[in-house]
């Protein structure tokens, strides 16, 4: 994972760090298990020497190990409200959305992602959005559970049948993004992919142009050759 938004940059450092203090208890319990018994070990047949303690000595390691457990949990929730937190349009954004998101559907189907963008025109698997731009992504699914996953620009989110679920995100990197399914969708959900591309404003603005026009004709085509009786 190599993060381009806030949000992902959050849950990044967040693993990291849950990572870091994982590989450290581990060292630091062998390493102390080691030399317990070393230290402490007999010679055949001896009685080994018994360990005692002061009273209390249960209460203060308890207390410490609480102490520190109940930061890693306070981290926790600070990292993911961080990462929570909806992203606003920059400077170099879309600037005809003033104070709202972008607001994107995104509907999961057996094994294929649609994106219908505000202006009426839709896209599949390849999602296009502006720079610099909060992007509110809302998840629908016409079938079974899906599950959006572009882990470079935003969190995992379910798209369950019946139901809205909402992805915020914005990035200040143009560039491609893969995605993957990460949820087992039936047979073929391997294959269900997806890509962000995140392009200029101006370059946005002339994709959902093109791509409605094209529909248009598309339709019109069809509309044409059924009215003269041939199939299309
Ligand atoms: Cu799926």
């Amino acid at each position: 994972m190599s993060p381009h938004s806030p949000g992902s940059d959050q849950i990044d450092t967040l693993v990291w760090i849950g990572s870091a203090v994982a590989a450290i208890l581990i060292v630091a319990v062998a390493v102390a298990l080691l030399f317990v018994v070393r230290r402490f070990r007999s010679e055949r047949g001896a009685e080994p020497r018994q360990l005692l303690s002061g009273r209390g000595l249960q209460f203060r390691v308890g207390g410490l190990l609480t102490l520190f457990a109940t930061l890693l949990f306070v981290l926790g929730v600070v990292f993911t409200d961080n990462a929570r937190e909806k992203p606003t349009t920059g400077e170099a954004g879309l600037a005809s959305l003033k104070s709202e998101p972008l607001k994107i559907k995104a509907t999961g189907q057996q094994w294929l992602w649609r994106y219908d963008y505000p202006n009426g025109a839709f896209s599949y698997y390849k999602l296009v959005v502006p720079v610099d731009t909060a992007v509110e992504l809302e998840l629908l699914s016409t079938d079974v559970v899906h599950t959006w996953n572009v882990s470079d620009l935003a969190r995992k989110a379910d798209a369950v049948p019946g139901k809205t679920n909402k992805v915020f995100f914005s990035t200040e990197d143009e560039g491609t993004y893969e995605g993957a399914s990460a949820t087992l969708s039936g047979q073929a959900y391997a294959s269900m992919k997806t890509a962000v591309e995140v392009v200029s404003p101006e370059e946005y603005e002339e994709f959902v142009e093109t791509q409605n026009s094209e529909i248009e004709a598309a339709q019109e085509r069809v509309v044409e050759l059924i009215e003269n009786g041939e199939t299309p």
